[in-house]
């Protein structure tokens, strides 16, 4: 392609003239305002300026205002002495009391350049006073770099200063081999030159509106300080984690929100276990774009309002580096974003069941009394999940062999009755030589300590010393799991635990990865650097009292093999979550690795499912479960889950009982619970309450297991093209505005609608029903009229699921295993539409392998409905032998709303006594079409 190809491009020397404001520059050699001499700008707006001690409201822009004094300690004084505006007006508003004028930030130097893919131009600081202790760059290079038609990127970064970035090893967003032709591409990029100040505007192509643009003043480049503001086309913000945002559709006012990996009971607004620096915004008419900050780098970001809606970043570290996706709906917005950092891993089947797991199993017969109970009571039940007593005295890949005597035998006890043991691993590895000495008697071979200090694996300082913190173990090392070395290592002791200690666990679960340490920094503290007090340091929990930023984890100066700490602290856990995954393929090169990991990074969803770490046994966390998991959906993770019944403090029975309605919807459904010292929280899995509780969680678990088909061809949809599993109605109804702020009902894909109960003592839940048919799952009542809301009633007995019209949904009988329900009949739910159509897909293999699509070891079923009363079953690939044994051996139909007068498959009639209506549901019974054959159901309608 060459440069004519590429889109014209308005270059802009002068001020936007489309928003009204009072502009003010700030004269870089007598650090005064006022107009500029050598300003061409239009005069209007060189007339409406004045001196700012005359007057000082009438000059507050009228446009978003950036903070210029974040810092603490704030006054007149200190504000106007760098140069700002001091803003009276902020009591009122939660507006910045100091304001940056016009021109601080940077000018076009030279010429801007038209490359083969996109834009580049050199830019020159304007002098602007340095506000915070750290090198200032006054050269900065921008490029517009157009990769995709869709997706656009934009790197500034200081000329002729190598810095960090964040490693391609850790998030490779590769430049495409041929750049988007110039007429596709779905957006305009200007640069803004200077006056006031430099700025990047990208639009859609050929329309007004900015997506994403930055010419706005304040804008610092500075080794630990960099700082940029982009405006907003609205104020529907979502993502940017990981915090409890509480709900889905973000609080713009002047909210400030941290992300650095962190250890933590997540409280908000503190930043918590990921770092995910990415946001959707949705335009006022339904279009949405993603935008990326590739850098790992502690941040602070701002949210102001409208009606200058806006965001500002304040990153202590990296470079610029932000990726924007243009939809331009919102579900391919995400899509396209997720389809850049790296799609899903595929879970294997049996990891969709329903877990148990708790911290603070007394010993291996309080635990075993649990699998037993919840197997008498016939609760469908597909892994049993260990947390850290099992191991001796917290040391990494052992098992206690006093309290934990029997393990393997339990172990092998879940596999004979096909389910599966998941043990958790913590990163802080033991160094008390006491201790060692001990667990190599429990565990003979064990020296996991000393080969990785023989291997050069930990994390250590520039004088070659180990970093020593404090976990579960005592005093303990932390690999270093971005150097490749410690691969090998790790692989080592996880087949350690797996063929000499004999635990054949099929996953393992990583916590603590953040990484946490109950010392702050190290067992010695840390030094008084840069790095472990930055000049600037965002608003990270732990750092409020002295601006220290290493509170409850490692100190920052300490270097691993991707940079300094201080860099990269926030690809620990991702970069766990990659050598995990590496070395569970390693141990079994056929099997599909599942790993659950508590901290991640952009992109960690390729190597590792997420749940939320340790919530609370509180009414007020089933609401905020729903938040998270449609987040932590558009970060990449398909299988993500929350705790049912809570972590922390003891569940209560209505509390457990509503969460396991809305639990056995979540993509990853686990019951976990938690102790606190020597309180250990009473049990909470199903069985440990009362008949009744059974009696009403067991057939919403059953109904999950019914349901896995679909949840598995929803995960196969996400691993493969990058689509979300559970997610907001938002991205099914983008125009309807109605559905931009719910989230306390969720869809899982596109055709399971959930409305929970999510307080005490409720028994109506208000929904909300899109414009589509929609009908009740149990019953097949269609919900009129669509477009509003509606009082469901919901007893405590009762949970409300509901299945849009359009859809046809594979569905398998279902036993207590996955294992069991692989091998019964199936079914199908057939939902018609307004037009009495409904189309469908299943996705089947073997459960377990790795890329059974790639290696042509799957099967994909298509249901197609050309016209109304006939349907077709065929399939599209049939590659998968164990497709052979399935067969179809009902169908419902929602939506009929009366008995058909003929059916036929394949033209031959079924008998009349062989359909019957069961509430609103048609159900067509004792069939028996092979899954893999090409079939025609019929019906009419006289
Ligand atoms: C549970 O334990 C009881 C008593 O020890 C035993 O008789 C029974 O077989 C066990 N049931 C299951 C399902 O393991
Ligand atoms: C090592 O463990 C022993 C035995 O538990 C304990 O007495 C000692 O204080 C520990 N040492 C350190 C450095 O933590
Ligand atoms: C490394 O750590 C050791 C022990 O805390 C300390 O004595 C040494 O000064 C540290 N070196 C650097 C470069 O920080
Ligand atoms: C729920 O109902 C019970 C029993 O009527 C009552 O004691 C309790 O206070 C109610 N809780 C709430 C939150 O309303
Ligand atoms: C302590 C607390 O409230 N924890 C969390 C429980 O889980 C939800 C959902 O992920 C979080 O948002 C809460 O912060």
């Amino acid at each position: 392609m060459n440069a004519s190809n590429l889109p014209l491009l308005l270059i802009i020397f002068s001020l936007q003239t489309n928003f009204v404001y009072l502009s003010l520059s700030y004269d870089r050699d007598q650090g005064d305002y006022d107009c500029g001499e050598d300003d061409t700008s239009d005069s209007q707006t060189c007339q409406m300026r004045s001196r700012p001690k005359e007057d000082h409201k009438s000059q507050i822009p009228r446009d978003p205002l950036i903070d210029c004094h974040p810092d603490k300690n704030v006054n007149q004084d200190s504000c106007t002495a760098r140069g700002c505006l001091w803003n009276e007006d902020n009591d009122a508003t939660n507006a910045p009391s100091c304001i940056y004028p016009e021109g601080h930030g940077y000018l076009v130097r030279g010429e801007i350049t038209q490359t083969n893919n996109g834009l580049e131009a050199e830019l020159e600081r304007i002098k602007t006073p340095k506000i915070y202790d750290s090198e200032i760059y006054d050269r900065l290079v921008v490029t517009a770099e157009y990769q995709t038609e869709s997706r656009l990127r934009i790197r500034i970064a200081p000329v002729g200063v190598k810095r960090y970035e964040v490693p391609k090893e850790a998030v490779d967003i590769p430049s495409p081999e041929t750049p988007p032709s110039g007429d596709r591409l779905l957006y305009d990029v200007t640069l803004v030159e200077g006056k006031p100040q430099f700025g990047i505007i990208v639009k859609r192509k050929g329309e007004s509106v900015a997506v994403f643009s930055t010419d706005l003043p304040g804008m610092t480049y500075s080794d630990q300080f960099i700082q940029i503001t982009t405006r907003l086309p609205s104020d529907n913000l979502y993502g940017f984690g990981e915090h409890n945002h509480r709900r889905f559709r973000h609080d713009m006012n002047w909210k400030t929100w941290s992300i650095f990996t962190r250890s933590i009971g997540p409280i908000e607004p503190d930043n918590l276990y990921g770092a995910h620096p990415v946001y959707m915004n949705i335009e006022n008419d339904g279009r949405a774009s993603v935008v990326l900050l590739k850098n790992s780098n502690a941040m602070d970001i701002t949210l102001q309002p409208s009606p200058n809606p806006a965001i500002t970043y304040r990153v202590i570290g990296g470079i610029l580096d932000f990726y924007i996706f243009m939809g331009p709906s919102p579900e391919q917005a995400v899509q396209q974003y997720i389809q850049a950092i790296g799609r899903p891993v595929m879970p294997p089947y049996w990891s969709l069941g329903y877990h148990l797991c708790r911290w603070g199993y007394k010993d291996i017969e309080d635990m075993k009394m649990v699998i037993n109970r919840t197997r008498a009571a016939g609760i469908p039940y597909d892994g049993q999940w260990v947390d850290i007593e099992y191991m001796y005295k917290y040391y990494d890949f052992t098992y206690d062999r006093k309290k934990w005597t029997a393990l393997p035998e339990v172990v092998q006890d879940l596999h004979e009755n096909n389910q599966r043991f998941v043990v958790i691993i913590d990163p802080g590895i033991g160094a008390n030589r006491t201790i060692i000495e001990e667990a190599a008697v429990n565990s003979p071979g064990y020296n996991m300590f000393d080969d990785g200090v023989q291997q050069d694996i930990f994390i250590k300082n520039e004088s070659n010393k180990v970093l020593i913190g404090e976990v579960w173990p005592g005093v303990t090392a932390f690999p270093d799991f971005t150097n490749p070395k410690t691969q090998d290592w790790w692989l080592k002791w996880m087949n350690f635990l797996y063929h000499e200690e004999n635990i054949k666990y099929d996953a393992l679960w990583i916590d603590m990865n953040e990484p946490a340490s109950f010392v702050h920094g190290s067992t010695e503290g840390c030094k008084h650097t840069r790095w472990n007090y930055p000049p600037y340091t965002p608003h990270v929990a732990g750092s409020e009292v002295d601006g220290k930023i290493y509170e409850r984890t490692i100190c920052m100066d300490y270097i691993q093999h991707w940079g300094r700490h201080y860099d990269v602290h926030s690809l620990y856990g991702h970069s766990e979550a990659i050598q995990t995954y590496n070395s569970l393929l390693m141990q079994s090169p056929d099997k599909r690795p599942w790993t659950m990991t508590r901290s991640s990074f952009v992109g960690t969803g390729k190597y590792a499912t997420k749940w939320m770490g340790d919530n609370e046994s509180r009414w007020s966390n089933l609401h905020w479960s729903i938040v998270s998991i449609m987040e932590f959906s558009m970060f990449g993770f398909s299988m993500n889950g929350v705790d049912i019944c809570g972590f922390w403090y003891e569940a209560e029975y209505e509390m457990c009982l509503r969460w396991h309605q809305l639990g056995a919807f979540y993509p990853f459904a686990r019951n976990h619970n938690g102790r606190w010292k020597e309180q250990i929280f009473r049990h909470q899995d199903p069985a440990a309450w009362d008949q009744r509780f059974v009696d009403i969680v067991k057939p919403v678990l059953m109904t999950r297991y019914r349901l896995l088909p679909y949840l598995y061809t929803l995960m196969y949809k996400a691993h493969e093209e990058g689509h979300m599993v559970m997610k907001a109605l938002l991205f099914e109804f983008p125009t309807d505005r109605n559905t931009w702020s719910i989230d306390r009902q969720f869809l899982l894909g596109p055709a399971l609608l959930i409305s929970p109960a999510l307080e005490p003592n409720q028994t109506i839940v208000e929904a909300y029903f899109p414009k589509a048919r929609w009908y009740e799952y149990n019953q097949g009542n269609e919900i009129i009229p669509g477009g509003t809301t509606h009082n469901l009633y919901t007893p405590l007995n009762k949970f409300n699921l509901h299945i849009r019209g359009g859809h046809v949904i594979a569905v398998q009988k279902p036993s207590t295993t996955t294992y069991e329900s692989r091998k019964n009949p199936m079914g199908l739910i057939v939902a018609l539409d307004e037009d009495q159509l409904s189309n469908g897909q299943l996705f089947l293999d073997d459960g377990q392998s790795l890329e059974t699509s790639k290696n042509n070891k799957s099967t994909i079923i298509q249901f197609k409905m050309m016209k109304a009363g006939e349907l077709l079953i065929q399939s599209v690939i049939n590659n998968f032998k164990g497709a052979e044994d399935l067969y179809i051996k009902s169908i419902d139909i929602y939506g009929l709303n009366r008995i058909p007068s003929d059916v036929q498959i394949n033209h031959e009639s079924v008998d009349d006594s062989n359909i019957r209506q069961s509430g609103q549901i048609i159900q067509i019974l004792n069939l028996s079409i092979k899954l893999t054959n090409k079939a025609l159901i019929t019906w009419m309608i006289y």
